[in-house]
C-alpha cells in the first residue's frame, strides 16, 4: 500500500477504494502559447501528487493532506471562492464536474505531493488531475483523457480563480514515459514525441523564488494578447501569418506579445523537427531564442531566472530557458553529461556573488502521465 494509501485508512477508519497518482509537468518549449491556441510541448516529470480516494454518499468531501492541514465541505458549499488555499483545487474538481452535469457525489480524499515546492513543476495540475482521474474512475464517468484535462482547467480556471491555459493539465493527463508531447492547444490533439537525450541531461534549475507581486501579471499578458488578436481581426494570435504586417498595426504591449507568441509557435515546430531528426544538441539556440524572448518581448523572467539561464550557458549548457508561467519558479539548460558539473558550478557561483539563496537541481526525465496506482 503506498504511504497515501496507509494515510487514508488512518485518517478515514477504512481502506481506500483506489489510489491514482498525476505528475507535474516541465515544459520544454512553447511558453505562453497555450491560451492563444498555439503549440506547447511539455512533459511529465517524475515528481507529482498521489490520491487516495473512495466515495461516499452523504454529500461530503473530505480533503486530507499529508503536507497541509484539512478542510470539509458539503457539496451545496462548493461556490466559486468559497474554499481557499490547497483545498480549492480538488474541490473545484467535484465542482467541475458536477457542474458539467456529471453524476460525481461525496468523497474521503486524501493526498501526497511529491512536487518541488514553489518550483513552477505545475503541482496544481498534478493535484487537479489525481483527484479527476479518481472521481472518472470510482463515479464510472469514462471521460477520455482530455477531457479529464479541460475539467482540472475549469476548476482552476472557475473555480481557483487563476486563468491558466490547458497546457500543464494536459501534461498531466496525458503525459508519456520517455516522450514530450506536442500539443496543438486549438484541436487538443496531443503527439508523443520521443525525447531521447543520449548523453545529455535536460536540467531544472528551481531558483526558489516566487515574485509574488506578479501575480496579476499572468491575466494581464492574456488580456493583452486578447486585445492584439481582436485589433488585428483575428480569432487568437495562433491565426497571425504576415507577423511583419502585424507588428506595423500594433504597438506597445500588443505588439511584443504578439512578436513572441507567433515566433514562439514557429520554434515549437523547429523542435519537434529537430527531435524527430534525433537531433536533440540542436535545440539549445531554440531555448535561448525562447527565453529572450520571454524576457524582453513577453516580460515574464525575472533577475533570478536571468541569471540561471545566462550562468548555465556560461557554464557549458548547449541552451537554456525559463520554463512555465515566470517571475520564478525554474529554469532548464540542456547540457552534456560532462558539463553538468561545471553547469552547477557556473549556476550556484552567480547565486553565491549576489548573496542569493543556492539554488536547486533536478535531472528530468520525461514520466509517465497520470495512472491508478491501486
Ligand atoms: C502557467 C499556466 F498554467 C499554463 O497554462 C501556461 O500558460 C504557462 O503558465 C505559460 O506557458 O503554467
Amino acid at each position: 500500500m503506498s504511504r497515501a494509501g496507509e494515510a487514508f485508512r488512518e485518517v478515514y477508519g477504512q481502506a481506500p477504494e483506489g489510489v491514482w497518482r498525476a505528475p507535474g509537468r516541465v515544459n520544454l518549449i512553447g511558453e505562453h502559447t497555450d491560451y492563444n491556441d498555439g503549440y506547447v510541448m511539455p512533459f511529465a516529470v517524475p515528481w507529482g501528487v498521489t490520491a487516495a480516494v473512495s466515495r461516499r454518499e452523504d454529500g461530503r468531501v473530505a480533503l486530507a493532506s499529508l503536507q497541509a492541514p484539512g478542510r470539509e465541505v458539503t457539496l451545496d458549499e462548493l461556490v466559486p471562492g468559497r474554499v481557499e488555499g490547497w483545498a480549492a483545487y480538488p474541490a473545484g474538481v467535484v465542482w467541475a464536474l458536477r457542474e458539467r452535469g456529471l453524476p460525481v457525489g461525496g468523497a474521503n480524499i486524501l493526498v501526497d505531493g511529491d512536487v518541488p515546492a514553489g518550483a513552477g513543476l505545475s503541482s496544481s495540475a498534478a493535484l487537479e488531475v489525481s483527484v479527476a482521474l479518481a472521481l472518472n474512475d470510482l463515479y464510472g464517468l469514462g471521460l477520455p483523457r482530455t477531457e479529464i484535462a479541460l475539467l482540472a482547467q475549469r476548476a482552476e480556471n472557475d473555480f481557483v480563480g487563476m486563468p491558466c491555459g490547458v497546457m500543464d493539465q494536459m501534461a498531466s493527463a496525458l503525459g508519456r514515459e520517455g516522450h514530450a508531447l506536442f500539443i496543438d492547444c486549438r484541436t487538443l490533439k496531443a503527439h508523443p514525441v520521443p525525447l531521447d537525450t543520449g548523453d545529455m541531461t535536460i536540467l531544472i534549475i528551481d531558483t526558489r523564488v516566487h515574485h509574488e507581486l506578479a501575480d496579476g501579471q499572468y491575466a494581464v499578458r492574456r488580456e493583452q494578447c486578447e486585445q492584439a488578436a481582436k485589433t488585428l481581426g483575428v480569432v487568437s494570435l495562433r491565426d497571425v501569418e504576415d507577423l511583419a504586417g502585424a507588428l506595423s498595426r500594433l504597438s506597445g504591449a500588443p505588439r511584443r506579445r504578439t512578436e513572441h507568441v507567433v515566433c514562439e509557435n514557429h520554434r515549437v515546430q523547429a523542435v519537434v523537427g529537430l527531435l524527430r531528426a534525433g537531433a536533440v544538441p540542436e535545440i539549445g539556440p531554440m531555448l535561448n531564442a525562447s527565453h529572450i524572448s520571454l524576457r524582453d518581448l513577453y516580460e515574464v523572467s525575472c533577475e533570478e531566472l536571468d541569471v540561471a539561464v545566462e550562468s548555465a550557458v556560461r557554464g557549458g549548457a548547449r541552451g537554456a530557458r525559463m520554463t512555465g508561467g515566470g517571475f520564478g519558479g525554474s529554469a532548464i539548460a540542456l547540457v552534456a553529461n560532462d558539463r553538468l558539473e561545471d553547469v552547477k558550478s557556473a549556476v550556484r557561483a552567480a547565486y553565491a556573488d549576489r548573496g542569493w539563496q543556492e539554488p536547486r537541481f533536478h535531472p528530468a526525465t520525461p514520466a509517465q502521465g497520470a495512472h491508478r496506482l491501486a
